[in-house]
């Protein structure tokens, strides 16, 4: 490459050719201050304190230094330079700790304040060095999400940029008021590839979600391998299935695990989901025993809910629903298997209490916590049974009930969280039942405070989901999830102290040049002042 004579060389080198001395500073603008404050994050940081001497500018001496021993924190380190080596073209060689002269991003184990826990972190900005300090390298993790939104926009970048990549001085100390933030993406209306979902859990990760719960199967398509009745992808999520029979496709055992092991490296746990007793046509149109007269029903394509139950009073039932239960746990290290149970229109309410009293305890037989759409909770679930709220009412008795005997609830009304909800009448995908939901509205809810009898305590946290009836590419899903899911990761990390809407539009905005960057195909919502 070659270099471009410098402004300042030239002025040196007309000085020495002049007569009269040139004032020592070249009459050229200084780079502009750093804009960005340390405050400038998304999630809101939960303390902030600035120091305006301290700033760091990550230069081509900069290092990457991790605890020594901790395979986490080397991980955590690569992946920082990973992220930092494209835009600033610079080595960052990632060493083990010790004292060194040279500039650097240190990666601690131990040693932050104590209100950071299990997944928080604390973050020192000096003029020489980064420090993250975390207790894991799930906290490292989050530290570096953190680190990557003080740098300047252009590190987002896939090539080289030429920009001064300064982080504003001081410290942060942070940690989550939930210990679940989710998102929940839809395989079985259409499948999305493993491409596609790691691209998704790529965007999440930046926002801090720790948890991806996977839709699997429903009416429209099976979209797991399921070894002991292999049919259930080949037919059930072969050519034809889908909404419109637009989305085919399954995820083998592999791609499953591949996702698994993707999000693992990004510190989020995935929660497969079978749905049952109802939403299962595409396994009842595969299987004809699958059904209590012993007749397949033709596959269905359209957006339907509620027609489909499995057979309650057939043993058969539960030997399916058991080589399912214990194949998909199989693969799946995470501690959660969710059962679905929503929109059981077409079995009976004794017969869905029947039924999952034999299904929660087939959960557990696998090792596996169950969880379950909140009309799980009318059968008084054990209390380890995580009830997923998705109602757009602020009651909800059952549900109350639970939480009061010790059920923990996931967040997800429709009219706040659904991502596939449209933001207003003009949106072209997604659907509008439950509600037009702007960025505002996304955002202006407090999960504690949304269902009568539902307190903090109660809370296990926050999940965005994203039904995919209407949506096929990674477009798609990108266009539905941004900019709302960046606001639903904030009620689920930030403290309610820190909510507020100006605030939160004014660094949302300030994201878009990431997007860009990144070519995330974001609504550009006309609540957000957009940069
Ligand atoms: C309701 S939410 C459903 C899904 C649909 C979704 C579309 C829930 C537990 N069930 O089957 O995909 O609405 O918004």
């Amino acid at each position: 490459m070659r270099r471009r004579p410098t402004l300042t060389r030239l002025l040196a080198t007309a000085a020495l050719a002049l007569p009269i001395a040139l004032p020592a500073t070249p009459a050229v603008a200084a780079p502009p201050a750093p804009i960005r404050q340390l405050s400038d994050v998304i999630p809101a940081p939960v303390e902030t304190r600035p120091d305006a001497r301290g700033t760091f500018t990550l230069g081509p001496r900069t290092v990457i230094r991790t605890a020594p021993g901790s395979t986490d924190a080397w991980r955590v380190g690569h992946q920082l330079a990973d992220t930092l080596r494209p835009a600033t073209g610079y080595p960052l060689p990632v060493l083990p700790v010790h004292a060194t002269p040279l500039p650097e991003i240190a990666l601690l184990l131990g040693g932050a304040d104590a209100r950071v826990g299990q997944q928080g972190y604390q973050l020192d900005v000096t003029h020489r060095r980064v420090t993250i300090r975390a207790n894991t390298a799930a906290g490292l993790f989050a530290g570096t999400q953190t680190l990557r939104q003080l740098l300047p926009a252009a590190i987002e970048a896939a090539h080289r940029q030429r920009t001064t990549w300064t982080v504003p001085g001081g410290r942060i100390i942070d940690h989550p008021r939930f210990a679940y933030r989710g998102a929940m993406l839809d395989l079985a209306r259409h499948f999305h590839t493993v491409d596609e979902i790691t691209a998704y859990i790529d965007l999440l990760s930046q926002y801090k979600i720790n948890y991806l719960h996977l839709h699997l199967t429903d009416d429209q398509g099976w979209r797991i391998q399921i070894d002991s009745w292999p049919k259930l992808t080949t037919v059930g999520g072969g050519p034809g299935t889908g909404v419109d029979g637009a989305g085919p496709g399954y995820l083998t055992k592999a791609d499953y695990r591949a996702v698994v092991a993707h999000a693992a490296a990004r510190h989020i746990t995935v929660i497969p989901e079978i749905d049952m007793p109802g939403h299962t046509n595409a396994a009842q149109s595969t299987y004809a025993e699958l059904n209590c007269d012993g007749v397949a029903p033709p596959p269905r394509t359209d957006m339907a809910v509620g027609y489909s139950s499995l057979c309650i009073h057939d043993e058969l039932t539960y030997r399916f629903v058991e080589d399912v239960i214990r194949e998909v746990a199989a693969i799946t290290p995470g501690p959660f298997l969710h059962i679905g149970g929503d929109e059981a229109h077409a079995t009976t309410d004794e017969d869905y209490r029947t039924f999952m009293q034999r299904v929660l305890p087939l959960v557990a037989k696998y090792g596996k916590r169950a969880s379950g759409w909140n009309e799980i909770t009318q059968v008084d679930p054990p209390t380890d049974v995580v009830a997923q709220y998705w109602g757009t009412g602020t009651t909800n008795a059952d549900l109350a009930e639970a939480a009061a005997r010790g059920n923990k609830v996931v967040m997800s009304p429709a009219n706040k969280a659904y991502l596939d909800m449209k933001y207003d009448p003009t949106t072209r995908l997604g659907l509008s039942w439950a509600a037009y939901i702007e960025v505002r509205d996304a955002y202006d809810w407090n999960p504690a405070q949304r269902v009568t009898g539902v307190g903090e305590q109660a809370i296990l946290g926050v999940e965005a989901p994203l039904w995919s009836e209407t949506l096929r590419t990674l477009d798609d899903i990108e266009y539905m999830a941004f900019p709302r899911l960046p606001a639903i990761a904030e009620l689920g990390w930030s403290t309610t102290t820190s909510h507020d809407w100006e605030s939160f539009r004014t660094r949302l905005g300030a994201q878009a040049p990431r997007w860009r960057l990144q070519q995330v195909d974001f609504y550009p919502s006309p609540q957000v002042p957009w940069t």
